[in-house]
């Protein structure tokens, strides 16, 4: 049996697998959570990230403005389904205690580590890199020094420090669509200088990744391993598709990649991924788990429009990764 190392967080949203679905992903039948215009002056929230908090759930998400500008938000849920937005931007200080302006936030991940929360996404330092903000109480939110030079994108932090560092997924880039990325991985003794990086995982593998891929949800400890979904993306003559690969790295160096699915996991089908504002992309950003029943609740962002949600099993899709791994 494949364990889940964390605590039991019962309540997670879930739903069986349906008997028709033959992946080792299914999709929750009234996807999606968040539909359109779901906050004034937000066209749109889509990649976007939760986790446990104080016995409910708490999130920051991507909200699209009417200017078409990405900011974020803080949102709080009790099931983790109906979730409830602040109407304005999240406010954030820098060290000194003045507020940060942002051109733009988008893409953010949640994490908690040793009691601290910590949102990971893409903002401009003269260009788009990761961007990183520390709260411990969702009240107060500071900025922290960006861990990379641009162009960098899908900062992914590691739940808890890997032989006493902080480690972080990310996926270099160039200053715009990127046509091209691998996922590399950097530790950090304090969250302030990163180095040690190492080449993750490359494009190319399969023909539904063949353009770029980049981090996606949390890594989820295993017994098998860090359990990762990402994102893959292929172009075609109508644009990129992005799709969601599974990959199970090292525990001690998770720069090792143990098993990597061939196969995607899930890909845009139905009519939330494939119709929208960006057609064809389901994009992960976050996973509830709970370790006593091995659920796995994976939240993405579907057709850059909406935010949905989708499950599965540690069983399952380790099984997956492992069953269909080159
Ligand atoms: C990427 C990012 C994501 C977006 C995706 C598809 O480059 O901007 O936020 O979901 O493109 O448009």
């Amino acid at each position: 049996m494949i364990k889940i190392v964390s605590s039991d967080l019962p309540n997670i949203p879930w739903e069986d697998k349906p008997h028709n679905c033959e992946g080792p992903i299914w999709r929750y039948s009234k996807n999606p959570i968040v539909k359109r215009r779901p906050i004034a002056n937000v066209s749109r929230v889509f990649n976007s990230a939760l986790i446990p908090y104080q016995g409910s759930y708490i999130g920051v998400f991507r909200g699209e403005t009417l200017t078409g500008v990405p900011y974020l938000y803080l949102g709080r849920s009790q099931d983790g389904i109906k979730i409830i937005f602040e109407d304005q931007p999240l406010k954030v200080v820098d060290a000194l205690g003045k507020e940060v302006y942002f051109e733009y936030a988008y893409d953010p991940r949640l994490i908690e580590i040793e009691n601290v929360f910590y949102i990971v996404f893409c903002t401009a330092l003269y260009g788009p890199t990761i961007g990183l903000i520390k709260t411990t109480d969702f009240k107060h939110f500071v900025m922290l020094e960006h861990p990379f030079l641009p162009f960098n994108r899908n900062g992914v932090l590691f739940p808890r420090k890997i032989n006493g560092e902080y480690v972080m997924l990310s996926r270099p880039s160039d200053s715009t669509h990127t046509r091209f990325g691998d996922i590399f991985l950097s530790s950090s003794p304090d969250l302030l200088y990163w180095g040690k990086h190492r080449h993750v995982m490359e494009a190319g593998y399969e023909w539904w990744c063949n353009t770029k891929i980049g981090g996606g949800s949390n890594p989820i400890e295993t017994s098998e391993g860090w359990l990762i979904f990402f994102h893959g993306v292929t172009t075609t003559c109508n644009g990129f598709v992005y799709a969601l690969g599974g990959a199970l790295l090292d525990l001690e160096d998770p720069s090792k990649v143990l098993y990597r699915s061939a196969n995607y996991l899930l890909a845009p089908e139905e009519d939330y991924e494939v119709n929208g504002f960006t057609p064809n992309v389901v994009f992960p950003c976050s996973a509830l788990t709970d370790a006593k029943t091995g659920r796995i609740a994976i939240y993405y962002g579907g057709a850059d429009t909406n935010t949905s949600l989708a499950f599965t099993t540690v069983n399952e899709a380790v099984s997956y990764i492992k069953k269909y791994a080159r």
